[in-house]
């Protein structure tokens, strides 16, 4: 982790999170770390946030840890999480130096999709780009540039409310890739003529814990990323990609072990590149 992130408030206003160091031995909850005392971070928005859980044990909220709780995902991909004494969920791959839910709404899981869709490398005449070191075909991903971090990433968000993560994957690209949120109705209409087809063709590639800045011993990000591939260039290439929503910049980005991308996206882009026997 960031031994510090910046919390931009909603008025601007910039505060330091700092995070106890946790020595790469003492992650784990179940190994003694006597000096484990990190302090609690909420970011203010979340404490009255209509999409955020109340505070533990605030009147009526009776939620249902590692179960799926009416139209909220509680459960988590990798196990059953364990509970802190003040029957907080506790992260489920363990110490991150910092409690609370910092920027997070949900404690325990917070559950996202990631879309990687891809396509070939082609030049001017058409034919895939080979890389001289491998000799291998050269594949790119939509990629979008985060608002928050600034860092590259795969157009992804989170799930809603009792949304099934197959619609999750599309609604988020058409907002951060097509600009949706922008589009009137009819071009929407449009769009979402040609994105329905291409997107039923989708094969789940990771399913599990992101590891994003944003995490805390209360609240992780989890997601399912799925793998779109356009192998002729003539689906998503007639597109009209435009950032939007949370992303303020996008490119088709070639595919290479050099990628520095936001969180642990890196390794759906590997795994797309594997499937795909493409450069790496
Ligand atoms: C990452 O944060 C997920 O992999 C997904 O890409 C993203 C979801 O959060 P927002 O983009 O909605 O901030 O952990
Ligand atoms: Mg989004
Ligand atoms: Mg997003």
């Amino acid at each position: 982790f960031p031994h510090e992130y910046r919390y931009k408030g909603p008025e601007g206003q910039i505060q330091r999170i700092v995070r106890q160091e946790v020595p790469a031995g003492q992650i784990a909850w179940d190994t003694p770390y006597d000096v484990y005392d990190p302090i609690s971070f909420t970011a203010p928005h979340v404490l009255t946030a209509p999409w955020a859980d109340p505070p533990i044990g605030q009147a009526g909220f009776h939620p249902r840890w590692n179960q799926r709780d009416g139209p909220v995902n509680r459960q988590s991909h990798e196990g059953v999480y364990l509970m802190s004494d003040q029957q907080a969920p506790l992260n489920i791959r363990g110490r991150t130096g910092l409690k609370g839910r910092g920027t997070l709404g949900r404690w325990g899981p917070n559950h996202a999709a990631d879309p990687v869709v891809t396509r070939w490398h082609r030049d001017s005449d058409g034919q895939r780009r080979i890389h001289p070191d491998s000799q291998k075909p050269v594949l790119q991903f939509v990629a979008i540039q985060r608002r928050d971090t600034g860092e590259w990433a795969t157009p992804g968000g989170m799930v809603d409310p009792g949304e099934l993560v197959s619609e999750t994957v599309k609604r988020e690209f058409m907002e951060e890739a097509m600009d949706s949120t922008q589009a009137t109705a009819q071009e929407k209409a449009a769009n979402f003529e040609m994105v329905r087809d291409f997107f039923t063709r989708g094969q789940e590639i990771y399913a599990g814990y992101v590891d994003d800045p944003r995490n805390t011993d209360q609240a992780w990000m989890e997601t399912v990323a799925f793998l779109f591939h356009d192998d002729t260039g003539s689906e998503v290439g007639q597109f009209e990609l435009k950032a939007g929503d949370d992303a303020q910049a996008l490119q088709w980005m070639d595919i290479s072990s050099d990628l520095n991308l936001y969180a642990s996206h890196i390794n759906f882009i590997q795994k797309a590149a594997e499937l795909q026997d493409a450069h790496w």
